[in-house]
């Protein structure tokens, strides 16, 4: 089934002359609405006016995660706040998080994407959905409860965590499909596993995204727990998730293209690139009202391509990530910069600088170790003071992180140093 066959199967004219006219009208806004963008278009002699249509997107500048954080928390805002009906957030590269906005229009617009991607997967409304992203402010666990909420199903908000109650659930309410991350659906299939569950479950479906996986990891996943696995693909800073899903040919992921235009251009040149190659993936948010983001640089590696998919939609298709432009670190769903430790490190005086961070997947779970180098006027023998201060960092980088990690302190200038650029983090996990 396709949820909303006029726009996920418009003709190509069409769905360009759709996103041409919300383009216009979305540039016309940003100019008069949001100063930062009036004074970047000025700063390149570009009017309103100049923006006739999507062959002219070209000419606007791009907007990065450095657009925000200047104008944090909400001066990229094109609405007054009374208008502002939710407001999520994710990390930003150093300690300020990224705060992204909603009006009611846009939690709409959300809904129905997610519904889209939802229905992709053959689910509906006689599902029963359990959604085990974190709810809060990381807007996978409120995505999904809306989409599948939209969709008419049963939804059972687990948010993340709780591994024996969520498999209580999952088997006692007839859970149908899960919505999580691809690492915790591999955890819970071990689970399902050593309990011997499996023949005591319905589930038929996952959909699962907010970190990087291999289309191999998503047929194991099928073949341990007999289900269909979807690709479900998001940031938070353009929507969450519901910006693109596959369908069952597992061809790519659909972009829901009347609200998010996308383009894929060379990370070093930043001029676009034929379908096929892999680029950086730029967004246009050609519906938001809160937050519209205009050409926003996402620093996520795929190629698109355009051509119809054999499921009968013709939107346009872009290829499982390949990995980031950028140092972003995704640990357990959570996105992680390594310039956050090194600003929440500079507050604690009894530490350098000096980290590495070494992540690695035990048992289908992402673990993080932060080895600390302490300063060399507070190393001390006594065991007690060095608990201590274990205790504390764990907590400021708890803080700052938003995960737990491992922290492991280490004697001045124990850890390596290096010439040219640092060497900070160490992924020892293999996406196989
Ligand atoms: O992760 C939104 C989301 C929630 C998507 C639930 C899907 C499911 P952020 O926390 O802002 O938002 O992180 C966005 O996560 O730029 C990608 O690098 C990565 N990411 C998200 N989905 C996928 C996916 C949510 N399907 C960042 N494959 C993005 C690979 C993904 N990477």
């Amino acid at each position: 089934m396709i949820w909303n066959e006029s726009k996920e199967c418009m003709s190509r004219d069409e769905m360009m002359h759709l996103q041409s006219t919300r383009l216009v009208k979305q540039v016309k806004n940003v100019y008069h609405s949001v100063e930062h963008y009036r004074k970047k278009m000025q700063a390149v002699g570009l009017e309103p006016g100049d923006i006739r249509g999507i062959e002219d997107i070209d000419k606007l500048p791009f907007t990065t995660k450095d657009d925000l954080r200047d104008t944090y928390p909400c001066g990229l805002f094109a609405v007054p706040r009374s208008e502002v009906v939710r407001i999520h957030a994710s990390s930003g590269t150093t300690g300020k998080a990224t705060v992204v906005g909603y009006t009611r229009r846009d939690i709409e617009n959300w809904e129905e994407c997610v519904a889209r991607i939802l229905t992709m997967a053959n689910i509906g409304s006689s599902d029963t959905v359990q959604v085990s992203y974190g709810y809060g402010l990381f807007t996978g666990g409120l995505g999904a409860h809306y989409g599948a909420e939209f969709l008419g199903a049963t939804v059972v908000p687990l948010s993340t965590g709780n591994t024996k109650k969520q498999l209580t659930m999952m088997r006692d309410l007839g859970v149908t499909a899960i919505c999580c991350t691809p690492s915790y659906l591999m955890y819970l299939a071990e689970a399902i596993e050593e309990q011997g569950i499996l023949n005591d479950l319905v589930l038929k479906s996952a959909i699962c995204g907010a970190e990087p996986w291999t289309e191999n990891m998503r047929r194991e996943i099928e073949r341990r727990l007999h289900i269909d696995a979807h690709d479900i693909y998001g940031l938070s800073e353009v929507m969450g998730p519901g910006v693109a899903g596959d369908c069952k040919f597992h061809t790519g992921l659909h972009i829901n293209e009347d609200h998010f235009f996308a383009e894929i251009v060379s990370p070093e040149t930043l001029q676009g690139i034929p379908d096929g190659e892999t680029g950086e993936l730029v967004f246009t948010t050609l519906t938001k009202e809160a937050l519209p983001l205009i050409r926003y640089r996402t620093k996520d590696l795929t190629s698109i391509t355009h051509e119809k998919c054999e499921c009968g939609r013709t939107t346009a298709r872009l290829s499982r990530f390949k990995g980031r432009s950028d140092d972003m670190l995704i640990i357990r769903g959570v996105n992680v910069f390594p310039s956050q430790v090194e600003a929440a490190l500079l507050d604690i005086s009894e530490v350098s600088p000096n980290y590495l961070m070494i992540v690695d997947r035990v048992d289908n779970l992402d673990t993080l170790e932060v080895q600390v180098e302490v300063d060399e006027r507070f190393f001390s023998d006594e065991i007690k003071e060095l608990e201590n201060l274990t205790k504390k960092i764990t907590h400021v980088l708890q803080q700052a992180l938003l995960i737990v990690p491992k922290v492991k302190l280490v004697e001045p200038r124990t850890l390596q140093r290096s010439e040219g650029k640092a060497v900070r983090v160490i992924d020892k996990r293999k996406l196989v």
